[in-house]
Parts: structure tokens; C-alpha cells; sequence
């Protein structure tokens, strides 16, 4: 059968919405197919499509998937490839510009709490908007969020539909840190460098959104005491290393000079001080430096970009030859990097399923080593799965 362009997706469409409606798992084995990559063949299939928007993800203990999308829904997908119907109890979201249902994590303690994280831009009766971080409880039945609790809040909040952040990664010590964006405007955005402000911030949050007292600017009269690191632009990948425990960031430059960055307590990451970008006008960034002293620099840098969305480490035996790897998707790229790491440092890159072409925004990594991303489409966003194989 041959079906090319727009009548394709209307009748992927219509399949899938008879497949939803039917309620019956989607027919995931008869989109897989065999890709190669570097350390041989792997099969890729997708699990769930018709999505809009969908933003970010996180595995559940027993391997099912929880899943935004941006314009305010949150949705499980199960082990067996059923897609739910939209949780009741999400909070209203400013779904304007870049702004919406942004990332979900699942509660380190899930399997004893059933708390679940989201972030999202959240809007104020004043027409402004600004990141918030909410906790929720899922129900029993798993169909609706209960107990739904903000303990974050973005100040300053800006009438803005740019650059919002927004991940959350819990660290091994059980507090939480949350990335945000510096709202990209000036005078706004030089705010990265204003320590009472959160715009253009990483804050790390005790889970009932205070700060810890081991906070690096802790007892300081300058500075918000909940602030981890600055000088950032708009952070939309988390992921903490599993060994060192250090809290690894992606982070979106302005023309090219994307960055991949490890977080130190306290540390000032440039912006917009220092890029490896210039700015979309082509002018350049500041005084045009690309480093500057007491500024940390870069792990990585990418020139021309590749908007990087979510990032996860790989650690499982199901992919051996990926074990220790940086996954980071690629909006821009339109693929998922898979970075070979030695220390803090990037030894080599391979852009994988690059031939999809398809805008990736997360990635995750199941209990059994498995692979999802989400692919960024208005009306047909996809999960896909990578395992072993082909
Ligand atoms: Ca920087």
C-alpha cells in the first residue's frame, strides 16, 4: 500500500483514533523496524502517536509511562501499549508559545508514596506567567491527580512565551532540582545574573519547595536561598550522573553554541555574559567572549545547534555497548545523541535514528534498559521505543 504525505497522517489518525476508541492495544510490532547504529542493528517502534505536543516523560517502577503534553494533558501508557485517556486533576497551564505542560517526573518513592512532579508554565490572573512545580498524588485507579500541591514558584513572572525551563531531576539525597529558563527578552533576560531572581536559574527544592540549609548561597542577604547555579538560558534537559551524583544539564544556546554542562554548587554558567552562540541577529553575544575568569565553561558546545530537550544516562546491559553514555535529545538535530563520556568529558558522538528525521524533546530509559523518546509534532507526536535487536 502506498500512501505519501498529508493523506498518510490523516489516516494514521483516524486508525489510531478507531484504536483509542476501540480501546484496544495499539498494533506497535507492525511499526517496528530495524535501524543500524555504530554497535550494530536495534529495532525501533512506535508505541503511542497522535500526541500533541508531548513534552516530557517518566517510567513508572513497573515499566509503564507517564507522559505530558504541552497543551495541559497528562497521559500513562501502559506495558501493553494502551494509551490513557487524560488524567483529571492537572492544573490550568499557559499553553502560549514555548510555555504549557512541560516535564513529569515520577516520585523516587513512588512505589510507597504515588506522588508524581509536574512542571508547567503556569498562568496569573495578571496576564503573566512563569514556571511552578506541583506535586500530585495518583489516584488508586491511576486516572486522576489528587492532593495536587504547588511548591514552586518562578519569580519574577513576565507576559512571555519563551524560554520557561523546565526539568525536574530528584537527587539521590531526595531533594529536587528544577531548571528555568531567563524568559529570553532584555532587559529579562540579563536577570541570569541577578541572584534575587529566579529567571535563568537551576534551584534545588526540598519536596515541600524549601530550601535545604546545605544550599550554596544558604545565609546570604543577596541572593535566593534556594538557588543551585546561574547564569543559565534555558535549560530543558536534567539528568543526575549515577556515580558521581552531579546534576548534568543540556541547555539551549542562542545561534548555535548549545551547551552541555555539569553543575557546580554556586557556579556562575555565563549567560549572557559569555556564549559559544551569537545572537539570532547575528550580532554578537555581550562583548562576543566565549569565556571569561569565574565563569564555568562548557563540557560540550554544539555550533550549529541542536536543541537539545531531554537527557538521561544509560546504565543497563540491554544496550552493552551504550553502558555509561549520555543519551540527549535533539530537537534541531532531529535525533537522539548518544555521547561516549570519560570523566566530564565528551570522547565521541553518534546522532542515532537521524534518518527518521523527526524532532526529538525527551528521552528515558526504562527498568529494563529500554529506550523511549518523544517525537515533537503539533497533532502526531510520537513515543518511540529502541530494544535490542534487528
Ligand atoms: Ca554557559
Amino acid at each position: 500500500m502506498k500512501i505519501v504525505g498529508e493523506n498518510m497522517g490523516k489516516i494514521a489518525r483516524i486508525l489510531v483514533a478507531a484504536v483509542l476508541l476501540s480501546g484496544m492495544p495499539a498494533p506497535s510490532s507492525a511499526q517496528t523496524r530495524t535501524v543500524n547504529t555504530e554497535k550494530g542493528p536495534v529495532l525501533l517502534s512506535v508505541v503511542a502517536r497522535g500526541l500533541a505536543q508531548p513534552w516530557g516523560m517518566d517510567v513508572f517502577p513497573n515499566g509503564a509511562i507517564v507522559l505530558t503534553e504541552k497543551p495541559g494533558r497528562l497521559r500513562i501508557l501502559d506495558q501493553e501499549g494502551n494509551l490513557s485517556a487524560p488524567l483529571g486533576g492537572v492544573p490550568p497551564v499557559a499553553d502560549v508559545g514555548q510555555g504549557g505542560l512541560l516535564d513529569v517526573t515520577v516520585d523516587p518513592a513512588f512505589a510507597s508514596n504515588r506522588l508524581i512532579w509536574l512542571a508547567y508554565s503556569e498562568p496569573a490572573s495578571d496576564g503573566t506567567n512563569s514556571t511552578a512545580v506541583a506535586r500530585a498524588r495518583l489516584s488508586a485507579d491511576g486516572t486522576t491527580l489528587e492532593e495536587v500541591t504547588v511548591v514552586f514558584r518562578q519569580l519574577p513572572r513576565y507576559p512571555g512565551r519563551l524560554h520557561f525551563g523546565a526539568r525536574v531531576a530528584f537527587a539521590g539525597d531526595g531533594t529536587l532540582f528544577v531548571t528555568l529558563g531567563e524568559r529570553f527578552r532584555d532587559p529579562w533576560r540579563e536577570q541570569a545574573q541577578d541572584l534575587c531572581s529566579h529567571l535563568g536559574k537551576v534551584v534545588r527544592l526540598q519536596p515541600d519547595g524549601t530550601a535545604p540549609g546545605d544550599n550554596p548561597f544558604i545565609g546570604r542577604d543577596d541572593a535566593l536561598p534556594e538557588l543551585w547555579s546561574y547564569g543559565h538560558r534555558n535549560v530543558q534537559g536534567a539528568a543526575i550522573h549515577p556515580e558521581t551524583g552531579k546534576l548534568w544539564i543540556s541547555e539551549h544556546g542562542p545561534r548555535g553554541g548549545d551547551e552541555l554542562n555539569v553543575l557546580e554548587p554556586g557556579g556562575n554558567y555565563g549567560w549572557p555574559l559569555v556564549s559559544h552562540g551569537v545572537e539570532y541577529s547575528g550580532q554578537p553575544v555581550g562583548r562576543g567572549r566565549r569565556s571569561a575568569p569565574g565563569l564555568e565553561d562548557p563540557v560540550s558546545t554544539w555550533t550549529p545547534a541542536i536543541a537539545p530537550g531531554g537527557i538521561a544516562f544509560y546504565r543497563s546491559g540491554a544496550f552493552p555497548g551504550w553502558q555509561g553514555n549520555l543519551l540527549v535529545s535533539g530537537l534541531g538535530a532531529r535525533a537522539i545523541l548518544r555521547l561516549e563520556l570519560e570523566g566530564e568529558a565528551v570522547v565521541h558522538e553518534e546522532r542515532l535514528i537521524a534518518d527518521e528525521g523527526r524532532r526529538i524533546r525527551d528521552v528515558a530509559v526504562g527498568p529494563d534498559g529500554v529506550i523511549y523518546a518523544l517525537t515533537d509534532d503539533e497533532q502526531d507526536g510520537s513515543v518511540l521505543r529502541l530494544t535490542p535487536g534487528g
